[in-house]
């Protein structure tokens, strides 16, 4: 049977419902986090859930539950549902109170919903890497909120999917912003660059751990913006989210990019990947390097 953690309590996942007059279902009134797990071990979950409070935080929602309280809840979630490799959905909403567009008043309490899901790791794209599509950015401009209003970013990633791509890379005008669930790297004189993380980005906890590894490493890296001329002439591009880890995109708009294969830096940044995870979540069976 599988279980799912309810304000608080974990329940069997098929009793887990939310009232109609959810802010989360009515408005996208939440934010919401993806955690891995491999080998039954939770990757850089401090990190999700220090995003996790401060996209709460960013529209005024209160967590019911400190990060130690929210930490040993999930791990209780994944034990019950014997979560070997997989994810860890997390979301909190404002709650539910008569509809309206003006915040509740009074103790209304946040809803707080956590499930599992399992997810093998993507290998033959990750060994392959995977087709890509240029659109424009149309989102709002505090994408730096994982909020749970995703249609700007589901509009690109289906027109990806019909176009037989894996992602939407979004620019706004000349400058290119992040994919559609994924931030993304070029590497350009065989330097890794990548969007500075300001409101126009979420700040990608596997952002974060490509670029420290770049500079435990010696691999030149720079956080800034770049130009879809930049994207164009790049010796290499990849993407990286919970899920992708550092992905290869290999194509772009039907243009092939580092002859249509995974490159030199991409791959080692694989490695270096692979390594970080075995460190905190032990040995891995299956390597794309
Ligand atoms: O399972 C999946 O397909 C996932 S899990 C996380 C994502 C996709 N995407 C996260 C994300 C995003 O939605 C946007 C708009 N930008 C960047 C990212 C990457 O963030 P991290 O690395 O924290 O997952």
């Amino acid at each position: 049977m599988e279980f799912a953690l309810l304000n608080g309590s974990i329940i069997k996942r098929s009793e887990a419902k939310v009232d109609v007059e959810d802010r989360g279902y009515q408005f996208g009134d939440g934010v919401y986090e993806v955690i891995r797990i491999y080998n039954g071990k939770m990757f850089t979950v401090a990190e999700h859930l220090k995003r996790f409070v401060k996209s709460a935080e960013g529209i005024g929602i209160t967590l019911p539950f400190t990060t130690l309280q929210l930490t040993e809840m999930l791990e209780e979630l994944r034990i019950k549902n014997n979560l070997q490799t997989g994810n860890i959905y997390m979301q909190v909403t404002r709650g539910t109170a008569p509809r309206n567009h003006v915040f509740p008043t009074g103790d209304v309490a946040p809803t707080l919903v956590a499930y599992t899901i399992k997810v093998v790791r993507p290998l033959e794209n990750l060994k392959s890497g995977v087709k890509a599509i240029l659109t424009e950015d149309i989102r709002w401009l505090r994408c730096d909120i994982k909020s749970l209003n995703l249609l700007g970013n589901l509009l690109a990633k289906q027109k990806a999917s019909e176009q037989g791509c894996f992602e939407a890379i979004q620019h706004r005008g000349q400058d290119v912003t992040e994919g559609s669930s994924s931030n993304i790297f070029i590497v350009k004189n065989g330097t890794v660059i990548t969007h500075e993380s300001n409101h126009l980005i979420l700040k990608g906890i596997t952002k974060d751990v490509i670029l420290d590894l770049c500079n435990n490493n010696d691999i030149p890296v720079q956080e800034r913006t770049f130009s879809l001329a930049e994207l164009d002439e790049a010796e290499e591009v990849f993407l990286s989210s919970t899920t992708a880890e550092v992905m290869p995109v290999i194509e772009i708009n039907g243009k092939k990019i580092s002859a249509g294969v995974s490159g030199p830096i991409t791959q080692k940044l694989q490695n270096l990947f692979e390594k970080e995870v075995e460190k905190q979540c032990g040995l891995l069976v299956d390597k794309v390097i």
